[in-house]
């Protein structure tokens, strides 16, 4: 479901106006693994990758998100950014674009928000029931007319590893035009926190918690993952044989 939910900016916190409304799970996805739909519903998930996540209710919301991986990029660059509300951060977005662009936090914020309650989880063992809010990234890449020649995007982020490599991540365009593929901004009604990756991270809804890129510092438009990190497509899968697609 997508609509323009005001933002409102108090005490430091982003919060949703309106209702708490409850999203519905779609009929065929709760029918997806009954009885003799199972067939149907395996053939489905496997072929069908623009199927929704499922979706959540209010009273689904985890007590605590945990943090995972990095909790702060903690470089001098990302530190002046923080320490100033990010006012300063721009989203650079470039590769195969027609209109490269380079968006502050009150662009993103002006443009048509989804909000999704969704489950996140982690390849360790454990997940999260969050609402997340933000921009759907079809409608980032649109604005900056992603030409037809790419194939995946990739996502740079502000943080790195003790190996000395930054974090990224990249997906192909079924999952960047998927509409619950957004570039979050809010978690549970308030601006992301830096443990969750302010001030903007990519949610991917099919998909496992590593492809979620955190601190996102640039989005670009590419026809190959060659000559990008190691190749690979992401951080652990470059240096940990992580798979590349981690569908859920
Ligand atoms: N930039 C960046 N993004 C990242 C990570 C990270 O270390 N750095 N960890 C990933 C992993 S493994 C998970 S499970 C989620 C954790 O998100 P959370 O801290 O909001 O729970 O972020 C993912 N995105
Ligand atoms: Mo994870």
């Amino acid at each position: 479901m997508i609509r323009r939910r005001d933002l409102v900016v108090g005490g430091g916190a982003l919060m949703l106006g309106g209702c708490d409304r409850v999203l519905e799970v779609p009929a065929a996805k709760r029918l997806l693994f009954s009885g003799e739909n199972f067939h149907r519903g395996l053939h489905r998930a496997i072929t069908d990758r623009s199927a929704l996540a499922r979706e959540y209710a209010a009273e689904d919301l985890s007590p605590v998100f945990r943090v995972n991986g990095n909790n702060n990029p903690g470089t001098p660059e990302y530190q002046a950014l923080a320490a100033n509300g990010f006012v300063d951060w721009r989203l650079q977005v470039g590769g195969l674009v027609d209109r490269p662009l380079a968006l502050s936090l009150a662009q993103l914020r002006s443009m048509p928000l989804r909000e999704q309650i969704t489950r996140h989880d982690c390849v360790e063992g454990w997940s999260a029931i969050g609402r997340w809010t933000g921009p759907m990234l079809g409608t980032i890449l649109h604005a900056a007319s992603v030409r037809r020649s790419a194939n995946y995007v990739v996502f740079r982020c502000a943080d790195r590893y003790p190996n000395g490599r930054n974090y990224y991540e990249s997906i192909d365009m079924v999952d960047a035009w998927h509409p619950q593929t957004i570039v979050a901004l809010g978690l549970n009604g308030r601006l992301l926190d830096i443990g969750h990756g302010a001030p903007a991270r990519l949610r991917v809804e099919r998909q496992l918690g590593y492809k979620h890129a955190k601190y996102l510092m640039g989005i670009d438009a590419v026809a190959s993952l060659d000559g990008i990190g190691l190749g690979r497509g992401g951080f652990w899968e470059d240096h940990y044989d992580y798979d590349w697609y981690a569908g859920i």
